[in-house]
Formats: C-alpha cells, sequence, structure tokens
C-alpha cells in the first residue's frame, strides 16, 4: 500500500530548489515567487509608490491606444504570454478589436478564472485560453489558423532572463506566431539607479516580503525548516550586466534541510533569485532582431522609463 501523501510536491519546484541551493552560486529561478501568496504580494508591488514599471506601462498603452488601432491587422488574433490578468490587457483588446483573443499561462486555474472575468468585458470575443509552458513552441488553437497573430507580452517580464535566455524565449515566441506577426512588448529602460533601487526594496516592505515569501514557501510545499528570520532582502544594481538583482542574505551563520537535504549557509552568503534586467535604446532592438524580430516601432513616456516596441516576425534571409 502507498503511504500516505502529506502534501502535493511539484517535482520541478523541488529540483530547481535543490539543485540551486547547492550550486556554486547558490540561485532559485524567479518563477518561483508566484504562489498564491507570491501572486498576492506582486499586485500589492504594482500599487507602490517606487515600483514604477506597471503604471507606466498601463499608462503609455493608453496614451498609444489609438494609434496602435491603426497599426494592426482586421480580425486578428491576439495571444498573450501570461495569464491577462493585468489591467494592460483590456486596453489591448478595445485598441485591436481581435476576433480571438488566446491567453497563455502555465497556471491552468488562475488562466481560466481571468479569462472567464475578461471574456464577460467582450461579449462576442473568442476566448481561447491553452494551458502550457510559453518558453517552448506551442500549438495555438485550430480556431485562430486563418488569423493575423498579435503577440503581446508586457511588463518587461522579458527582463527576468539572462539575454541568450530571453532571446531562446523570443524565437520560440516567433515559432508559435509565425512568420509575418507581430508582437507588442514591454520593456523597462534603464535609469537613475536610485529610482531603480528603490523600485525593488521600497520602504514599506512589501519587496522585502516578496523574495522572503519564497522562503516561506519552499518551508511549506518541500519540507522545509528555513527559519526565515536569518535572511533578509537585498536589492543591488548590477551595472556591467545591466540589471537589478534581488538576493536573500543570512544574517547569521545558518544550517536547515529541504525535503530532507541539508543546507548551511554562512552570514553575508546570499541566495540569488531574481534578475530584473533593463534596456537601453539600442539594447531592446539587438535582443528582438538576435531571435528574427524587426522593431517597427517604439513608444516611450515622457522620462523615457518604459518602452513598447512593436516588432515583425522577419523572413529568413540567406546573406549576408
Ligand atoms: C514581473 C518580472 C516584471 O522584474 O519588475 C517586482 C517582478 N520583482 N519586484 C520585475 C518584480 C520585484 C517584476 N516582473
Amino acid at each position: 500500500m502507498d503511504a500516505p501523501v502529506a502534501f502535493r510536491v511539484d517535482p520541478a519546484f523541488r529540483d530547481d530548489v535543490l539543485a540551486g541551493l547547492a550550486a556554486p552560486i547558490p540561485a532559485v529561478p524567479a518563477r518561483w515567487f508566484y504562489d498564491r501568496r507570491g501572486s498576492e504580494l506582486f499586485e500589492e508591488i504594482t500599487r507602490l509608490a517606487e515600483y514604477y514599471p506597471t503604471r507606466t506601462e498601463t499608462a503609455l498603452l493608453e496614451k498609444i491606444s489609438g494609434e496602435l488601432a491603426g497599426l494592426l491587422p482586421a480580425g486578428a488574433a491576439v495571444v498573450e504570454f501570461g495569464s491577462g490578468s493585468s489591467a494592460k490587457t483590456p486596453i489591448v483588446l478595445r485598441a485591436a478589436e481581435p476576433a480571438a483573443y488566446v491567453p497563455i499561462d502555465i497556471s491552468g486555474d488562475f488562466l481560466r478564472d481571468s479569462a472567464e472575468a475578461l471574456g464577460a468585458g467582450f461579449p462576442g470575443l473568442l476566448v481561447l485560453p491553452v494551458e502550457a509552458d510559453f518558453m517552448r513552441r506551442i500549438a495555438l488553437p485550430a480556431e485562430i489558423a486563418a488569423m493575423p497573430r498579435l503577440g503581446f507580452f508586457p511588463g518587461s517580464t522579458i527582463g527576468n532572463l539572462v539575454a541568450r535566455s530571453a532571446v531562446d524565449l523570443l524565437r520560440a515566441m516567433k515559432e508559435t506566431l509565425g512568420e509575418g506577426s507581430r508582437l507588442l512588448i514591454g520593456m523597462d529602460r534603464i535609469k537613475d539607479v536610485d529610482v531603480l533601487l528603490a523600485a525593488y526594496d521600497d520602504a514599506a516592505g512589501v519587496t522585502a516580503a516578496f523574495n522572503l515569501n519564497l522562503l516561506h514557501r519552499i518551508n511549506a510545499e518541500l519540507d522545509g525548516n528555513i527559519p526565515v528570520d536569518a535572511f533578509r532582502h537585498r536589492a543591488i544594481w548590477n551595472d556591467p550586466l545591466s540589471r537589478i538583482e534581488m538576493h536573500l542574505e543570512a544574517v547569521r551563520d545558518v544550517a536547515f534541510t529541504v525535503a530532507g537535504t541539508p543546507f548551511a549557509f554562512a552570514a553575508g552568503a546570499t541566495i540569488h533569485t531574481e534578475n530584473s534586467h533593463k534596456y537601453g535604446y539600442r539594447d531592446s532592438r539587438i535582443l528582438l532582431r538576435a531571435a528574427g524580430w524587426g522593431v517597427t516601432r517604439e513608444w516611450t513616456d515622457d522620462r523615457e522609463w518604459f518602452s513598447i516596441l512593436l516588432a515583425e516576425a522577419e523572413p529568413p534571409r540567406f546573406a549576408p
């Protein structure tokens, strides 16, 4: 007879945590922040005075929505990479007036809930959620086979990825959407370091709670006994790599186990939990171009803090 299972373990989470904590530079991929509590804390972050990206991008989308309408093909399918739970999605749907909307997300429950809520506001819109990992090429629903496609990837989520992985993702998106498709992508810009640091280390400590929640999640889901108070949130600007990094730093020598595996961290040692890359004017273009996307338009706010780019999937060329 099988032993009773105390809780369901996501083997991908367990493997990433066990390998990540044992790595020479301990790190856990940022995608594991988003359990229920983590998603709530991220929502709270987007409302913080210091966290400019969400409100800057949303205002910019509103501002360009009229112009956007004229640039998009009629009867298109909007394919969003992510669940589409944000306020940005309705702005694009009102502008593009697509025939279909396809949100893609790895979390099925969350996806169906937000797709349903969104669909209610757009009667007549064909809403076709797809539960999948958009890091890989995805087969789109047959209903949109004949429609032109607009990919939508807001939030500078691309910034979580190092350049090599970002190009892999953008290439997978091109394969998913097909040649001649368009992509509307939000990318956060390089700016004053003090502004960046405040955005990732807010006065109210919400970002700290978001970062530390990863340890609570490990304890709860992977049978860990990490003393969470032995770690503190750290946000640093890595200038040569043009990114904000978030770390969890041990404030004292600490030992614990996760899923039966022992770990020890000396005071001052860190677990690297997130990268958030920031892009210069040329950086965003070269990243997109490396994956076969040609930028046709770029919009930015008055302070040039955030960019929305429209790109086209280019046909392959033989030379040079
Ligand atoms: C959701 C990846 C765009 O990098 O700004 C916010 C996540 N981390 N505060 C970002 C995040 C800390 C966010 N992204």
